[in-house]
């Protein structure tokens, strides 16, 4: 229990990505700006995840914020433009909505792992991550109207689903923020601990889920998010679907027929009822 001896990879400016144990840990990594996202942040996230979900070593993923100070607060905004966060092309962006879609697709569990502020889009991405562990110090809350900013996608409709209506107006329209405890006792969060006990905790729910069904974890995420994803979402889980399908001697029988230039016989596959 406890110690984790994480090995740091990849050539990053704004995150650090490292993998131990069968876990890979994404941390964004700009504590100076209490870990608010600039575009290039947020193509290093993405690519960063497609290396943890294309690693079939890794199992679960964390993502949390560098420092104790803040998980993540959002979009940087100081290099806001008039039309989205602008990166050294000069193009605006709002490249966060990509990400989030990318977490909820993601066939392994995400653990947002909560020190300090998340607050505005930081918000918003430990909302889309599977589960959150918080630290005692931890701050939730949305700014948007206080900062001219909304998010009426997952931002919105998630947390409702997460929270509750008349909380999730209550969390956008007034920009309070909400300690540790607070979020506990409306389910925005799965835990709190001491601050120096958070990364030991989100390990030890880590090597939990370890222990567990690879393929039962990605059914379960699939058709958790399949009811509030639409048909994106039905689209995954019909994907996942075939996946098994594929995995069957059924389905392979299919393929071998074609390959062996054969008429397929599945009369040995019971009809089920
Ligand atoms: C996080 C807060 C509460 C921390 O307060 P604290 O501890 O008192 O520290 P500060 O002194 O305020 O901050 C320390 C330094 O960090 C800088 N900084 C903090 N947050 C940001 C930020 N988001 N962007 C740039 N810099 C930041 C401070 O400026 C300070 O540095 P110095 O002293 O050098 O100036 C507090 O800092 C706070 O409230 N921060 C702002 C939070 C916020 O409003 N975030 C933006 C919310 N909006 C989004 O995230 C938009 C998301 C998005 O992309 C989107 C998605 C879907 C649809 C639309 C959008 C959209 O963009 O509109």
């Amino acid at each position: 229990m406890g110690t984790i001896d994480w090995k740091r990879s990849g050539e990053y400016e704004d995150i650090w990505y490292e993998t131990a144990e069968g876990i890979a840990k994404i941390t964004i990594n700009r504590p100076e700006r209490r870990n608010a996202f600039r575009p290039t942040t947020l193509f290093e996230l993405q690519d960063a995840f497609n290396r943890a979900r294309d690693d079939g070593d890794i199992g679960v993923i964390i993502l949390t914020g560098a420092g104790n100070e803040a998980f993540c607060s959002g979009g940087d905004q100081k290099i806001r433009g008039d039309d989205g966060y602008v990166g050294p092309d000069g193009i605006g962006r709002l490249n966060v909505l990509d990400l989030q879609v990318q977490i909820r697709r993601l066939p392994k569990p995400v653990i947002a792992m909560v020190a300090g502020y998340a607050i505005g889009g930081g918000h918003v991405l430990h909302v889309c991550c599977d589960l959150t562990i918080a630290a005692d110090n931890a701050v939730f809350g949305q700014t948007g109207p206080k900062v001219g900013s909304f998010d009426g996608g997952y931002g919105s409709w998630l947390l409702a689903q997460t929270v509750g209506l008349k909380k999730a107006r209550e969390i956008w329209y007034l920009c309070r923020q909400y300690n540790a405890q607070q979020a506990l006792e409306m389910g925005l969060v799965n835990a709190v601990v001491p601050l120096e006990r958070l990364e030991e905790e989100t390990v030890a729910w880590c090597r939990e889920l370890l222990e567990k069904s690879p393929l039962a974890l990605r059914m379960l995420k699939g058709a958790i998010n399949a009811v509030s994803d639409g048909a994106a979402g039905m689209q995954q889980f019909a994907g996942d679907a075939t996946l098994l399908y594929y995995m069957s001697e059924e389905a392979q029988e299919g393929r071998d027929a074609f390959k062996e230039k054969r008429k397929p016989d599945f009369s040995r596959f019971p009809r089920r009822p």
